[in-house]
């Protein structure tokens, strides 16, 4: 570990358009840089602005308090580090890499088993907003792991602590990215219908952000309904959204537009109603969220 106030030596094994923003952002928040790149090519601006090339991966682990992974997927992370003369005894992992929460638990196992210690991470930003505090990155792991190297994990963004289960990084990554293409997706489905009346999009845009940051402040509520399990219809009940939603589903046949969101908004709720939960609040919807679908 570091344990001088010098800034750590860190190596970065994967310089795609991703991992070539980690190095670059090390390298400004002046750490020690060694990286590597199955095709070495890609570290020439890296070692140009003084990154050091290490002919192997197991050379880069080497000399690092802290290894940065950012390959294609957790299967590129265990076919590299399984390799002959990759020693991971004593070394710190950060996986960077995108991966389901079963294949985060799955590698965390397969490093601690070979001796490293393992942080998974989930990059919620694009390469250019890595070192800036816009790059928000998702941790979970040991957190003795996390705060050992926080210092050096801020100079890639706003580095975020969330657990001892390995798995939660892409838990929530996961649920991050359902939040964002549900908003695009419903955006996408309004300004649909109401470009058939002439409207164009950014007509529309400032009326669907004030909906989207409206609805957004209801979701602290909601949760303490769905964490309690108790949903008294305060403002309005299931049966009356399932209305509006044959309203939609109607209006969005009638118009000539996609019909797939307003259905699937109907199938939940009637199943909802079905069940005996149509005097219910909004919130109710979390049991046929929670079960595979029928
Ligand atoms: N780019 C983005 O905006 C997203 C933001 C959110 C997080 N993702 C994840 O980051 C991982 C890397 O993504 P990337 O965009 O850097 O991907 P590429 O530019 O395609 O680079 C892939 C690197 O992986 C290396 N690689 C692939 N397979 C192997 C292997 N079997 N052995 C060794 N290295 C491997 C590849 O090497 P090379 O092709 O240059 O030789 C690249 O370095 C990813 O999980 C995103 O989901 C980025």
């Amino acid at each position: 570990g570091n344990h001088h106030s010098s800034p750590a030596t860190v190596s970065v094994l994967g310089l795609g358009l991703m991992g070539r923003a980690l190095a670059h952002a090390l390298l400004r928040a002046g750490h020690r840089v060694t990286v590597w790149n199955r095709t070495p090519s890609k570290a020439d601006a890296l070692v140009a602005d003084g990154a050091l090339l290490a002919p192997s991966a197991g050379d880069a682990l080497r000399s690092a308090d802290l290894t940065i992974l950012c390959l294609t997927d957790d299967e590129a992370v265990r076919s590299l580090l399984g390799q002959d003369g990759v020693d991971l005894r004593g070394t710190t992992l950060v996986n960077l890499t995108s991966g389901s929460s079963a294949q985060a638990r799955e590698t965390a196992r397969w490093a601690e088993r070979r001796g490293a210690r393992y942080l998974d991470g989930a990059i919620m930003a694009v390469p250019p907003a890595i070192g800036t505090a816009d790059a928000v990155i998702l941790h979970s792991g040991p957190r003795t792991a996390f705060e050992e190297h926080s210092p050096t994990l801020a100079a890639l963004g706003t580095a975020t602590y969330l657990g001892e289960d390995p798995g939660l990084a892409s838990l929530y990554d996961a649920a991050g990215l359902t939040m964002m293409w549900s908003v695009l997706n419903a955006w996408l489905h309004g300004t649909a219908m109401l470009r058939t009346a002439g409207v164009d999009a950014a007509s529309f845009a400032p009326f669907a952000q004030q909906i989207a940051v409206g609805v957004a402040g209801w979701l602290p509520g909601y949760a303490e309904q769905v964490d309690g399990g108790s949903f008294p219809a305060e403002v309005s009940a299931l049966e009356t959204d399932a209305r509006a939603m044959s309203h939609l589903l109607d209006e969005s046949e009638a118009l000539g537009v996609s019909t797939e969101l307003p259905r699937l908004f109907k199938a939940l709720a009637d199943r909802a109603v079905a069940a005996g939960h149509g005097s219910e609040q909004y919130p109710v919807l979390i049991e046929e969220f929670g079960r595979p679908t029928p």
